[in-house]
């Protein structure tokens, strides 16, 4: 019997947005989202079957707070509930970035947990089902846990699909770091309000599903310009519909919109690069792999960016210790 498990995921970064959940319990997404999953962005999950009768949860280092725990152990519960698990665990993961300041965390980590909590299983989990389960705890673990450039369809109860696999994938990511504090309102908060207030939340989710067609035909002819002007204005629709929640829901700052207007101009300028940006003030910057140090250079003179890190395509989560 398995009693120590390390798994590590790699974060994704959507290039199609997820936001917005159909109403079921299964954390069941509205919109379809295509992502990338990036080497710097890097979660290590371990868990421990413990003798005491209640999960414990350690992230960075630290206790984690009562709502993250309840969550954890909710999502402990819906293994436990199906017989995948039994008994109590202590959870320990570590990310190599800022946790919860829209570089989407919460993918890698429940990525990282469901495919380390699926090697306790006594029957194998296929991977198909890990990124099921994993979408259970957060809808974007679900791409994590197939890494690369990955395809989670809108609806009940998908699976995310791999596109296209990492050692495949010309294009890399640098993100500019404007905020790295953990954000004031969470994606799953958001989401909610912004189904329930914005009047454009409608159109946001027929825009998604026509974004993420052109999307796909785009990787398939390998268009990086189709891919990041079509990536640009998913972004910018999905930020449209959280603006226009009521109350609003900004997440960009100054240095945000500093930063994507000076992209079309680095455009022009030669340098083709696109952005995307998450739930959160942070940017994210597409690019050829041979581009992205010359990209980071520009985002770095910008005022106000506080750090620059350069991400190239990653794997799927995987088991890395056990014992
Ligand atoms: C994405 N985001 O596709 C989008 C873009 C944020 C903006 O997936 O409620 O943390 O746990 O399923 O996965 C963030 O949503 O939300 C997210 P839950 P999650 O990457």
């Amino acid at each position: 019997m398995r009693n120590r498990i390390t798994a590590r995921a790699f974060s994704n970064i959507a290039l199609i947005k997820y936001w917005g959940k159909l109403p079921t319990k299964l954390n069941s997404p509205a919109t379809p989202s295509i992502s990338l999953a990036v080497s710097a962005l890097k979660t290590e999950t371990t868990v421990c079957r413990i003798e005491s009768g209640r999960d414990k949860f350690i992230l960075n280092g630290k206790p984690t707070d009562m709502a993250t725990s309840q969550r954890l152990r909710e999502y402990l519960d819906i293994w436990r509930k199906q017989k995948l698990i039994a008994g109590h665990f202590l959870i320990e993961s570590r990310n190599n970035f800022p946790t919860g300041a829209g570089l989407a965390s919460s993918a890698s980590g429940y990525a990282a947990l469901a495919v380390a909590l699926g090697a306790f299983t006594e029957t194998p989990i296929d991977k198909a089902e890990l990124s099921r389960l994993a979408r259970i705890g957060s809808g974007s673990a679900a791409r994590s846990v197939m890494g690369g450039l990955a395809f989670l369809p809108d609806g009940k109860n998908p699976a995310a699909k791999l596109i296209m696999p990492a050692d495949k994938i010309p294009w890399g990511m640098v993100m500019a770091i404007v905020e790295s504090k953990h954000k004031k309102i969470n994606s799953r908060t958001g989401m909610g309000h912004s189904a329930e207030t914005s009047p454009y939340y409608q159109s946001w989710i027929k825009s998604a599903k026509s974004d993420c067609r052109k999307m796909l035909r785009a990787i398939y002819r390998n268009n990086l310009a189709e891919i990041g002007i079509t990536a640009e204005a998913n972004a910018l629709a999905m930020h449209a519909c959280m603006m226009s929640a009521r109350p609003p829901l900004i997440y960009w700052n100054p240095v945000t919109i500093e930063i994507i207007t000076r992209v079309p101009c680095w455009r022009k300028s030669g340098l083709e690069t696109y952005f995307t940006i998450d739930a959160g003030p942070n940017v994210i910057l597409l690019g050829r792999k041979q581009d992205l140090l010359q990209i980071a250079r520009r985002v770095k003179r910008i005022a106000g960016v506080k750090d620059v890190v350069v991400g190239f395509p990653a794997g799927g989560a995987e088991v890395i210790r056990w014992n």
